[in-house]
């Protein structure tokens, strides 16, 4: 009996070690992430969004010209703000790469990855470990959250978003024979691997622009199914007509710039 006791006892202490030590390991990998958060009039869904968030290395949220105390309200939960007066969703991840740029030139240490997120509390920010795992752990370079194979509560995604995006990488797969099957915008990429890709699109076209480009140049992509839940505020895009118009048309028109070979 003696004997049982001792070895179970052995057996918890191996087990309390081997696990704090898997916490500990993780926890130093998420110190090498970089968060980018575009923001614009979020400030009602910021501190939820802020608050899901595991710890990571730094979160960035980039106030894109907002009027309703976005930028003070980041900075409240412990974001660090950056300023970028242009409007548009791309131009706002632009300037969170750009002031990222700016702290290694100062001497600061890159990150290993950069995970994007939506200010407006559709994605689930505490699934970020299992996104940006396996880019920190090398298997894979880009990991893309895809909505339309995760659980979407009713009305997330109302259908045009769901049959544009079934679209747009229905055509991606004809182009470059890649199967995506979403352009989620919750998604985790090697830092350098990022920078390699050069990013430019200024507004609707970013995520397509990042999926064409990572597979012409042979990244190694993963797409992992993520939950998406109904934003927090007024729909600015896909819940919008001109939003949804504006957005489709310069997502089919990136994919067939790069598609025939203009870019
Ligand atoms: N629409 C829009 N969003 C921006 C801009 N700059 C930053 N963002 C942020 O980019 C993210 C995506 O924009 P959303 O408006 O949520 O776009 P969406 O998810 O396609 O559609 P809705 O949630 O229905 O509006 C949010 O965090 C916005 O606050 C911009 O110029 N326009
Ligand atoms: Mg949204």
């Amino acid at each position: 009996m003696k004997l049982v006791l001792e070895l179970l006892s052995l057996h918890l202490k191996t087990s309390v070690t081997s696990n704090s030590c898997v916490s500990a390991v993780s926890d130093v990998a998420l110190g090498e992430v970089t968060v980018v958060i575009p923001a614009l009039n979020e400030a009602r869904s910021l501190p939820q969004v802020l608050g899901d968030l595991p710890a990571v290395g730094q979160v960035l949220v980039v106030d894109n010209g907002s009027t309703d105390g976005t930028a003070e309200v980041a900075g409240i939960h412990g974001a660090t703000v950056i300023s970028e007066p242009r409007r548009g969703y791309g131009a706002a991840c632009l300037a969170g790469l750009a002031a990222i740029a700016d702290q290694v030139v100062q001497g600061g240490s890159p990150p290993q990855a950069v995970v994007f997120i939506d200010a407006d509390y559709s994605d689930h920010g505490e699934m970020l470990p299992e996104l940006v795992r396996p880019v920190l752990q090398g298997e894979f370079d880009m990991v893309l959250g895809s909505r339309i194979t995760g659980e979407r509560e009713p009305g997330a995604m109302p259908p045009q978003s769901i049959y544009g995006n079934r679209l747009a990488c229905f055509l991606m797969r004809l182009f470059w024979g890649v199967r995506y099957t979403d352009l989620g915008p919750f998604r985790a990429i090697d830092y350098q691997a990022l920078c390699a890709l050069e990013m430019a699109d200024r507004n609707y076209g970013w995520t397509v622009e990042m999926q064409i480009k990572a597979v012409r140049r042979g990244l190694k992509v993963r797409e992992i199914p993520v939950p998406y839940r109904r934003r927090i505020g007024a729909s600015k895009i896909s819940g919008t007509l001109t939003g949804t118009v504006k957005a489709g048309s310069k997502i089919l028109l990136t994919i067939a710039r790069y598609g025939l070979g203009r870019l």
